[in-house]
């Protein structure tokens, strides 16, 4: 038995919104879990601290598997990002506790190493297909093996995972949600003049990715998938929004292009037909959102089975919590794909100190007993929440579309 003496959640804004779930026991050891949830980071650390520590304090922190059930069939509500999130947060502190009374990195009671890496990918975005080009040079030149291309659409004032700032893109910079405005129309031919260029700069020993972030219908994203083709995509990813998972069957039936999706899903339910149908080559669900390395670990199994890949999101918008739980669940899983690394500012960095490290296009979680992600309290204090959503996507004529 080691008992749970205390639990309490750290908001903090280094820069942007962090929740942070930190549980303590009896021995002395504490866990972390991130429980970050964009946009609507107060809602879970509500979540948290008004309905799952009170029924957290006294259990045996051991006891991961009984108190995951317990929270999500003791709730009798079930799934849902705001729930999944909260319930992941307490999942992956007590996968620290358990790792660091075992005096192991948590990777080794998943199963050990797989691999002695894990494959990253950078984001490589520009206002013009130029630009673009000219920063998927810059990650390769730090070592990327996989960069992810975004570029300007003509004719749009901005779209989506083109940034200022080239490193550390952060789309969640308002209080209100800021209006991008869309069109398909215009969109669907710079993906594949981005990509040619691409390919006629960095040649074909890298691995490119594209983000269509929900915009296209099934057939858009078909025809998409198929113009890409020449230059081999490693994915297309989020093709079109994913409730209706039977629209993947069309995108599917018409292009070779891989496909990835889940990184908004938060159980295997949101997956089931898209892993057992294998319409699609990677699941993006990570850990945070996920319901934690618990659940994560069914989704992984099961897509497994179906030819499926992992290829968690990696975005800034996920702690370095998560990123540490990620990277020892990646060096594990059998069925690894990639992982997204977007990096986090110094300011994050310097709050949650870890022991994972990039290295020549790959991260490594590092040898730290538990998942290796700390939090200075005291400096988180000194980085108040500040609010910010995501943005809002209209089409020109001012409907309302999918961000
Ligand atoms: O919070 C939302 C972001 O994490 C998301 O827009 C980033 O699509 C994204 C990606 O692939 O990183
Ligand atoms: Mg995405």
């Amino acid at each position: 038995m080691l008992k749970i003496t205390g639990a309490r959640v750290v908001v903090t804004c280094p820069g942007r919104n962090f929740v942070t779930l930190k549980i303590e026991t009896a021995g002395g050891l504490h866990g972390l879990g991130d429980a970050t949830l964009n946009g609507r980071e107060l809602a879970v650390a509500s979540y948290l601290t008004d309905h799952v520590i009170p029924n957290l304090i006294g259990r045996d922190a051991h006891r991961i598997e009984d108190i995951w059930q317990f929270l999500y069939r003791g709730a009798y509500w079930r799934r849902g990002p705001v729930t999944m999130s909260a319930i992941a947060a307490v999942d992956v502190a007590l996968w620290d506790i358990k790792a660091k009374a075992a005096g192991m990195p948590l990777y080794q009671l998943l199963g050990g190493a797989s691999r002695t890496g894990v494959m990253v990918y950078g984001h490589a975005n520009g206002e013009t297909v130029e630009q673009a080009v000219e920063q998927a040079l810059r990650y390769r030149e730090m070592g990327y093996k996989a960069i992810r291309l975004q570029a300007g659409v003509p004719g749009l004032p901005s779209t989506y995972g083109v940034s200022k700032d080239k490193l550390f893109y952060e789309p969640a910079d308002a209080a209100l949600p800021t209006e991008n405005v869309w069109s398909t129309a215009k969109y669907l031919p710079t993906a594949p003049r981005l990509f040619e260029a691409a390919r006629e700069a960095l040649g074909w020993d890298v691995h490119l990715l594209h983000d269509a972030h929900h915009r296209l219908t099934p057939i858009e994203a078909a025809r998409l998938g198929r113009d890409l083709e020449p230059y081999r995509p490693f994915w297309l990813e989020d093709a079109t929004p994913a409730e209706n998972q039977a629209a993947f069957r069309q995108i599917r039936a018409h292009t070779t292009t891989p496909l990835a999706v889940g990184e908004v899903f938060n159980t295997v339910w949101d997956a089931k037909q898209l892993i057992e149908e294998q319409l699609i080559d990677y699941i993006r669900t990570t850990i945070v959102h996920g319901g934690g390395i618990s659940h994560l670990r069914r989704i992984a199994h099961l897509a497994e089975l179906n030819n499926v890949k992992t290829g968690f999101h990696g975005a800034t918008d996920l702690s370095p919590v998560c990123m540490g739980a990620a990277l020892h669940f990646d060096l594990w899983v059998p069925n690894f794909g990639i992982q997204e690394y977007m990096r986090h500012t110094p300011e994050t960095d310097a709050v949650f100190p870890h022991a994972y490290r990039f290295e020549a296009g790959e991260l490594h979680p590092g040898e730290a007993a538990g998942h290796g992600v700390d939090i200075d309290e005291a400096l988180a204090a000194k980085y108040p929440y500040r609010p910010a959503q995501l943005p809002v996507n209209r089409l020109e004529d001012g409907t309302l579309f999918n961000w």
